[in-house]
This record gives C-alpha cells, structure tokens and sequence, in this order.
C-alpha cells in the first residue's frame, strides 16, 4: 500500500524506506529512492545534514582524502559547479557542501532533524518493520536503510577519575558549534589519532600551553595543503569522467592517483629513498602508493616506516621527544595514516610538550590535572580526541530486532556477521550502507557510499517489478562472505596493529578486522555479480499474504 492509498493519519506514519542518518550516505540514498518514487522518511539525530562533518567540528578538522575526489559524482551539474578551495576541505566547507546538496536536490522536506531512531522491530507476519524514534512515535516502513556513518559516535575514554576535572571537556567528535577559545588556558590532548594530529598544532598556536597525551605514537605524512586555483579545478574536471571510472574500477581505496608497480625491495636503497622522498614531498595518502606491497611485506613496509621515523628524527629537535614519537608497534598504513599540517615540528614550540602514557597510563584526572607516573600535569581544559566506536558504533546504539525478536546486538556479539556488508541473515529488508563487510573505511567512503546506495536502489527497484516483499542475506552466503573477509585480511599485515578496524579501541569488542580489504573494484564487480545472477545468495520472498503487489495493507512498495 503507498501512503497516498491510505488514510492521511495512516499516510503520514508509512513509508516504502525509512533511512537512518543524513550524512553523505542518507542524502544520497534519499535522492535516489525519491527518484524511483519511493516514499521515503529520513531520520538524523543531529540538527543538520553532513553526519560526521556535522559532529567533528574540531580546530584542524580536514578530510584526508583531496576535495576534487572528495564529493560526489552522481550529478554532473553539481561536480561541475561546486569551487572547492583547498587541496584538502576544511570540515567547514564540506559541511557547506552537504548543505548545498541537501538544498539543491530539495532534501530538507524528507528529512526529521534532531531525531533518533531508537528501535527497529520486525513484523514476519506484515514483513515489515516498526521503527520507534526518540519523539515516541513509532512509523511502519518495509525497508530500514542504516546510513548511520562509521566514525559518528564518539567515544569517551574510561579514564579514572574524568567526571571530577572541573574545566571544560571536549570530544573531537562532538565538538561544539560555537568556537572554542583556548587563549591563555593550559590544554590537554588525550588521543594522537588522526583527530589528534590534526588539532594539536591549531591549539598549540592559541594556548598558553599544551600537554599532548600519547598512548601510540602514529605515522603521519605532510599534507601539502594549498589553495586550489580555478586552473587546478578545471585540469580535474575535465578529467572527471576517467577519475571517477578509476577510481570505483581499479584504486583499491577509491582514489583516483598513479598506481604502484612493484615492490619495495625490487629498487635499489637509493631509488626507493628518492621515491619516498618524492612522496612525503608531494604530501598526502598517497605516500603508501610508493610500492604494490607495502600492506603485504613486513620487510618492505619496515622501508617506509623508516624512512618517516628517520623524518621525525629530522623534524623534531629534542631527541627523547623525537624518540618517544616515533611509531614502532605497528606497521605502517595498518592504522590509518594520518595527513597533517605542521604536527611534528609542533613539538619544537616551548609550549608544547609530549606525555607518554603508554609506558605509564594516566593514573586519574583530578579537578586540575592529570596524574601520569605519579605526576601532575596541570590543566585548564581538556581535549579527547579519543576515536569512535567506529563502524558498528551507531548500528549497536539502536535497539534492532530481527526475526524471531533476535537482536542485531546478539547476533553480532562476536563480531558483525554480514553478507556483502549489506546485510545480515536474520534481518529481512535492513540494508547497511558501508557497513561492516564492504571496503568502507579502508576506501574513499564517497565512492563506497555511492556505489552501496546505487546497488540498493537497483534491488529494490528489482523487488518491485518483481512483486517481491522481502529480501534476507542467506545463511550460507553470510558465512562464506565472513570468512572471505577474514581470509583476504589475513593475508596482509592489517591485523597486527591494535586498530579500530579491528575494534581494539573499545575494550568490550571482539577483535575482528571489520572492513573488507580486497579493493573497491574487486568489491564491486562481486557485488554486480551477485545482482546480475538474481541476487545469488540472497533470499527473496513474494508476499503470499497479499492479493497482489497493491493488495490493500500487504507490501507496501509504491507502484512507479
Ligand atoms: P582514532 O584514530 O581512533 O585515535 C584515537 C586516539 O586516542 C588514539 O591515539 C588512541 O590511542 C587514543 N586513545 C583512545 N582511548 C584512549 C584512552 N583511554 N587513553 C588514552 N588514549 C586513548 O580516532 P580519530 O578521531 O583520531 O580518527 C578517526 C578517524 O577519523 C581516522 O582514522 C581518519 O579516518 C579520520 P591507541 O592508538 O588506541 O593506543
């Protein structure tokens, strides 16, 4: 039944899709499925568009990924007329650009701000779902689409003692809108994640002093930020049609960039030294481009970490200090790499100085200060830039209760357990875009949305022609894809880093490598394949209740 079939109190309440989140993923996954006459309702929790660039607002806060590539591609009008500034947006403009989006493709009108949803029930009888948001109203809908982000739900660290400092306490994740000003304030940073990095030398140039908590120290690579000219702008759009071709086909991570033909150990020390160099001077993620198997090779990789510890030695002028910042529990690119402006040579400031906590953990904060081996490090505010409960974070926050009345939460105990990172067996017609399972994080995530939400849209539009009511992950298919995942992340140096890919970060999650790294390209044309053979490994069911596809108060897809 469509809402314009039923009552208008009924109408109001029932929709074909409701969508969880309107970051990049909601927007889009919204202006498709209206395209296809799909009633849809989006629900976000925040009071805006952007998801994780309406959330991290923090003094430094830029993407890593460059701008030109940054952004989406499904409308050729708005690559071309959106002027992004820099080489890397600053999260202010990216938030603007989300606003552009929400603004030209009309969004707003389909949207609910400042709402969460709270619980997701699934009926097996009417097969669909009940969503219950935080205004208490509870809305029907046939699909749940969960475009709930990967790094939208900040984590407060468990230090003892937190709760008694009396200054003000900020998270890099949920910072607020106004400014912050740090003038004249002694400042503590918990957290040198990219978060962390990004920030420290912002706020080093404000505060009187900065004390910088570091439990791992991490690789980072200059950015090489620049404005960019409407010349730059121009070269890359010109060319856009074989960036975005590229980089969803062959970049394993998305990003259109010259790809690695060899290994790190087939050039001379001399030559490989002169590439590195290349790259850390052009700046940016790309540096990890330098070889094909700096990912695979714990020899090769030792190359480059080297050659970025050697850097940090260069860069930093106190030697302990120097020392103490040098990464050496990981392999290079199994956390993620950071790109930063300025953050090594920060350490040379006199107000600015480097607390391991690694060695010896911060024993508690007290109203003042943070005790560390005994010590007081006095502080007016205090910084987490702590990371998130990253990829099933947001999914877990939300009460969802598939067949059976068995919980995602339960299922996903030992781990999330997804067919294609779409979805998961047990939860009919609950898709997840970028989600545990896909190439998400590990990739540009606006490729990875778009190619999630397109793949969404094409099945339902599919069911719909098809008279059919639901769709499920099969079992069989789920196992083997879960084991696929673990293979091919075995079989490269990833997991021997304490990362949040792996959930290490949060002391209650099961260490599991989450994202799939086989590569956009390979990650597509699976998923293309599964389509292509009747969405093999899916289970697909007509509804044998209702009369037909419009029978009254049975499947409720709107005729097109
Ligand atoms: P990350 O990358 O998860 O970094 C969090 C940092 O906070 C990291 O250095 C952690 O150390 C540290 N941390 C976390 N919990 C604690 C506690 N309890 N005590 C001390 N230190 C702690 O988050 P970001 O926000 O920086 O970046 C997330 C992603 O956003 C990033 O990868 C980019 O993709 C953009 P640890 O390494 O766990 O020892």
């Amino acid at each position: 039944m469509s809402p314009a079939q039923s009552s208008p109190a009924e109408a109001a309440e029932t929709y074909d899709v409701v969508v969880v989140g309107a970051g990049f993923a909601g927007m889009y996954m919204l202006h498709r499925l209206r395209g296809l006459g799909f009633s849809a309702r989006v629900y976000e929790q925040g009071g805006g568009v952007g998801g994780t660039w309406y959330w991290n607002r923090y003094p430094g806060a830029r993407c890593d990924v460059e701008s030109m590539q940054y952004s989406y591609s499904f409308s050729e009008e708005l690559q071309q007329e959106w002027d992004w500034s820099e080489r890397y947006a600053p999260q202010a403009e990216i938030l603007k650009y989300a606003n552009h989006v929400a603004d030209r493709f009309d969004l707003r009108r389909d949207i609910q701000f400042d709402t969460r949803v709270e619980r997701a029930v699934f009926d097996e009888r009417g097969k669909r779902w009940s969503v219950t948001i935080s205004d208490g109203r509870t809305v029907q809908a046939q699909f749940v689409v969960l475009a709930t982000g990967c790094l939208s739900n900040a984590r407060k660290p468990d230090i003892n003692g937190l709760e008694n400092f009396k200054g003000p306490v900020y998270h890099t994740g949920n910072w607020p809108h106004e400014p912050v000003d740090f003038s004249g304030q002694r400042v503590g940073l918990i957290g040198t994640g990219s978060s962390g990095i990004q920030s420290a030398p912002i706020i080093a140039e404000q505060a009187k002093h900065l004390t910088v908590f570091q439990r791992t120290a991490n690789f980072s690579i200059p950015a090489r930020n620049a404005a960019l000219s409407a010349g730059d702008r121009d070269a890359f759009r010109k060319n856009y049609p074989e960036v975005r071709r590229f980089a969803r086909e062959v970049a394993r991570n998305g990003i259109f960039a010259e790809q690695p033909d060899r290994g790190a150990l087939d050039d001379s020390d001399d030559t490989r030294r002169g590439k590195y160099e290349k790259r850390w001077e052009h700046g940016g993620l790309t540096f990890m481009y330098a070889y094909n198997n700096l990912g695979l090779d714990r020899t090769a990789n030792d190359t480059a970490a080297d050659f970025v510890r050697g850097k940090i030695t260069e860069i930093v002028k106190d030697p302990a200090t120097a020392k103490l910042l040098q990464p050496n529990s990981h392999p290079i690119g199994t956390k993620r790499i950071c790109i930063d402006t300025d953050y090594f040579v920060t350490f040379n400031r006199p107000n600015v100085s480097l607390v391991d906590i690694k060695t010896t953990p911060i024993e508690e904060v007290t109203a003042h200060t943070v005790r560390v081996a005994g010590k007081d490090h006095e502080v007016d505010a205090l910084v987490l830039a702590t990371g998130f409960d990253a990829m099933t974070g947001s999914v877990a926050k939300i009460d969802i209760r598939g067949r059976e009345g068995w919980t995602l939460n339960q299922k996903w105990a030992e781990g999330p357990k997804t067919y294609l990172g779409l979805m998961s067996a047990g939860f009919p017609n609950l898709f997840i875009i970028t989600g545990p399972g896909s190439p998400s994080v590990l990739s540009n995530m606006i490729v990875s949305i778009e190619q999630h939400v397109d793949w969404i849209a094409d099945c339902l539009t599919n069911m719909r022609k098809r008279g059919l009511a639901t769709i499920e992950a099969g079992g069989d298919a789920e196992e083997k894809w879960v084991a696929h995942v673990n293979e091919v992340a075995q079989g490269t140096l990833y997991p021997q880093a304490n990362s949040w890919y792996m959930g290490a970060n949060i002391p209650s999650k099961p260490r599991i490598f989450m994202p799939y790294i086989g590569g956009v390209g390979t990650y597509r044309r699976i998923c293309d394949e599964v389509a292509a053979k009747g969405y093999e490994g899916f289970v697909m069911e007509a509804d044998a209740a209702a009369p037909g596809r419009d029978g009254v108060g049975q499947g409720c897809m709107t005729p097109a």
